[in-house]
């Protein structure tokens, strides 16, 4: 019976977001850093954090993301950006469905908290994939970045996007398993000041990320193999883990 909850933090140059986000993580979250080629110290900065690290040479956010899945522990996982634009405080709310039972995937809706922390390009783009998205059933309104779920139902998705179609083709096998998903909202910030943005920062990146993710869309999945996740009354909500 798990006494923790591992947070994957897929991470490319993340240094100066990583202190912030890590002594951010209420008790009973255990940081998983992947780095995934950083070149400004990250790793030994998470390590010095007190983080557990892996390694993914692979570039890609779904490349990074499964390392930390399969390097992971517990029976429930969060995946969590580690650029300080989400507060780890709000992980044990979001957790608290799934280990209660009433949700197989919880997925953050973010809501900015500035004008600055979510252009509108990226918005913009988001917003279309999400309503391409509820049109085929999935009742959501955001890719969310923070997630919580079961890391063995979840590997047994078989997601294989490993760049920014990832989130995307998460939530849709998701929902074609069958699971119930549940969309809260989470804060969203500007990423940590002395990070570069790499995704949403230029019109140039959004439209990367919505090219990746248009062509999963147009793809569809296959059926996952078999269907929800086993509701397991042996998981252990991890200290701190109760809803606030
Ligand atoms: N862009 C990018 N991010 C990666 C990669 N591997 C891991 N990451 C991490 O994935 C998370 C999300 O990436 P971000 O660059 O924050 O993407 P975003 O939040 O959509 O956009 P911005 O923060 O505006 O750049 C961050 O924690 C990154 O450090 C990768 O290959 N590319
Ligand atoms: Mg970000």
């Amino acid at each position: 019976m798990d006494t923790w909850i591992d947070v994957v933090l897929p991470c490319l140059d993340e240094a100066a977001a990583l202190p912030g986000v890590l002594a951010g993580l209420p008790p009973g979250y255990r940081a998983l850093v992947v780095d995934n080629g950083s070149t400004d110290g990250s790793p030994e900065v998470a390590a010095r954090h007190g983080a557990r690290v892996v390694h993914e040479p692979r570039r890609g956010y779904g490349a990074a993301v499964h390392t930390g899945l399969l390097a992971a522990e517990s029976e429930l996982v969060c995946v969590l950006d580690a650029d300080g634009s989400f507060d780890p405080a709000e992980l044990p709310r979001l957790a608290a469905p799934v280990t209660r039972g009433r949700a197989d995937l919880v997925a953050g809706r973010r809501r900015p908290v500035s004008v600055t922390a979510w252009p509108w390009h990226a918005r913009a783009g988001n917003a279309l994939i999400a309503a391409g998205l509820r049109r085929r059933g999935v009742p959501v309104h955001d890719l969310s970045p923070i997630r919580v779920t079961r890391r063995a139902a979840l590997l047994e998705l078989g997601v294989a996007d490993r760049a920014f179609g990832y989130p995307l083709e998460l939530l849709l096998r998701a929902a074609t398993a069958g699971w119930r998903i549940v969309e809260l909202d989470v804060p969203y910030a500007p990423r940590a000041a002395g990070t570069r943005s790499k995704v949403s920062g230029s019109v140039r990146g959004t439209a990367r990320a919505v090219r990746d993710m248009a062509a999963v869309l147009r793809a569809g999945v296959r059926p996952a193999t078999g269907g929800p996740p086993e509701p397991d009354p042996a998981v252990a909500v991890a200290p701190g883990g109760e809803a606030r």
